[in-house]
């Protein structure tokens, strides 16, 4: 896997250059800023588990593997385009560098060289990747409905992150497993443990939003109050009552100054909003390790599945 990961990144910087020096400078910006490469990880782990131990996987599930990322980076441009975002991945953001017209169209270049990738690799991948574009494209139209709506539910909110983030995650261990030949079982299982990893992996962001600290995120904390995306925590805290969440309810509705969100994170750590939350992202990742069932045993799986006892311990470690 370590191996395979440095394969990654060559690809990855091979696949955005181009005839203009500009464009490939945009494009590789985020690339060359870092990022965890979960969804990567997740194309090539889903791949390994067609064998006891991890060998180094195909070219074409490096391809596959480099496919999703560059989806992954697309939307990263374009949301922080849309979110006017100054920082990413600990750099300045695109956007806030060069501007929004170069940070879209050099979003759109990402999801260009992606699509046609993903189209060497086969119509099903192909076509798989399409339509997870537009699921992320779904999950984020379904968010903007709700901003600054406190009664948003909780069947909204789950609706909506696993369109924007889950469906890229389930995407990433199917193509990987498709890629490697994987029975048709096991290419569903892994599909819904990417799935229920992805929704874990959201709630536990959302958390962290609430509970980490800037230099802990590497962007500002509390964005997602100040820009009226209601989450898991707050709409717990919300539906528990009594005066903490008549005081949130209060504060929500518009926009929030930074002194307003610093008081609406801390009504939402003092209840028990954040440990319920807390409780679905286990339940969740619970699942996930459950949907592996149906395949052997290998160094592959274990992995996954301590990929996501991880979210856990990383969500601790900071509410802790
Ligand atoms: C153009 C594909 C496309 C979509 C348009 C803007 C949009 C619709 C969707 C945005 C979806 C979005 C930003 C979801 C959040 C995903 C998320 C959890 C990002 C953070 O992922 P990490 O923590 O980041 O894996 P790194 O930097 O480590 O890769």
């Amino acid at each position: 896997m370590p191996g395979d990961l440095t394969r990654v990144e060559d690809a990855l910087r091979a696949s955005v250059r181009t005839e203009d020096p500009f464009l490939t400078e945009i494009a590789s910006h985020l690339i060359l800023a870092g990022g965890k490469r979960g969804r990567p990880a997740f194309a090539i782990g889903a791949a390994a588990t067609g064998t006891a131990t991890m060998g180094p996987v195909s070219d074409d599930v490096i391809s596959g593997a480099v496919s999703v990322e560059l989806v992954h980076l697309g939307s990263l441009y374009h949301d922080d385009v849309m979110d006017e975002a100054t920082t990413r991945r600990t750099v300045e953001s695109v956007n806030a560098k060069w501007g929004n017209l170069q940070a879209i169209l050099a979003g759109d270049f990402l999801l260009a060289r992606a699509s046609e990738i993903a189209a060497s690799l086969g119509t099903e991948v192909a076509g798989l990747l399409a339509a997870t574009i537009g699921r992320l494209c779904e999950g984020q139209i379904l968010e903007l409905q709700h901003t600054y709506n406190p009664l948003r539910t909780e069947a909204a909110y789950v609706s909506s992150i696993e369109g924007k983030t889950a469906s890229l995650y389930a995407t990433a261990a199917r193509i990987g497993a498709i890629v490697a030949g994987l029975p048709r079982d096991h290419v569903d299982a892994l599909t819904q443990f990417g799935l229920t990893y992805g929704i874990a992996f959201q709630i536990v962001d959302d958390i962290l939003d609430i509970t980490a600290t800037d230099e802990q995120l590497g962007k500002p904390a509390g964005h997602d109050l100040v820009e009226g995306v209601y989450t898991l925590p707050v709409i717990r805290t919300l539906a528990d009552g009594g005066d903490a969440a008549d005081q949130l309810r209060g504060l929500l509705g518009s926009p929030l100054t930074l002194e307003q969100m610093d008081e609406a994170r801390g009504i939402v750590r003092a209840g028990d909003g954040l440990a319920s939350a807390q409780a679905t992202a286990r339940e969740y990742v619970a699942r996930a390790g459950e949907a592996l069932t149906p395949l052997g045993d290998s160094e592959a799986r274990d992995a996954l599945i301590g990929a996501a006892a991880h979210l856990l311990t990383t969500v601790e470690s900071i509410a802790g």
